[in-house]
């Protein structure tokens, strides 16, 4: 009896390591994207980069000239769609998100960009 015991409590023991370590496995799971962001200065660099500031986003970075935003984020803590929707919340457009527009209108003059068509 006392060697069954031992077996079974050693093969949890097991197990809850195996568990564990898959665990810590998948949680670091980092993507990068790219994709456009209408706009126009430093200013909406800014706005549009501190919007991206939460929780699961490593780094966001928005070419002026390329107007693309390159993100790389842990897709376990945050999604590719609540991204866009974070960036559109701060009054601009994305590829897939439209930007809200009393933020927009609240964006100082010089970031009054035109409008994805
Ligand atoms: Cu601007």
């Amino acid at each position: 009896m006392k060697t069954l015991q031992k077996i079974l409590l050693s093969s949890i023991f097991l197990l809850a390591f195996f568990n564990c370590n898959s665990q810590n496995k998948s949680q670091k799971k980092e993507q990068s994207i790219e994709f456009k962001v209408w706009g126009n200065c430093e200013m909406c660099k800014e706005t549009i980069e501190n919007a991206l500031d939460v929780k699961g986003v490593k780094s966001a970075d928005w070419n002026m000239e390329t107007k693309k935003i390159k993100v790389i984020f842990d897709s376990e803590k945050i999604t590719e769609v609540k991204i866009h929707q974070l960036i559109a919340a701060s009054g601009y457009d994305t590829e897939d998100a439209k930007g809200n527009d009393k933020a927009y209108k609240e964006l100082p003059d010089c970031c009054q960009y035109t409008r994805k068509p």
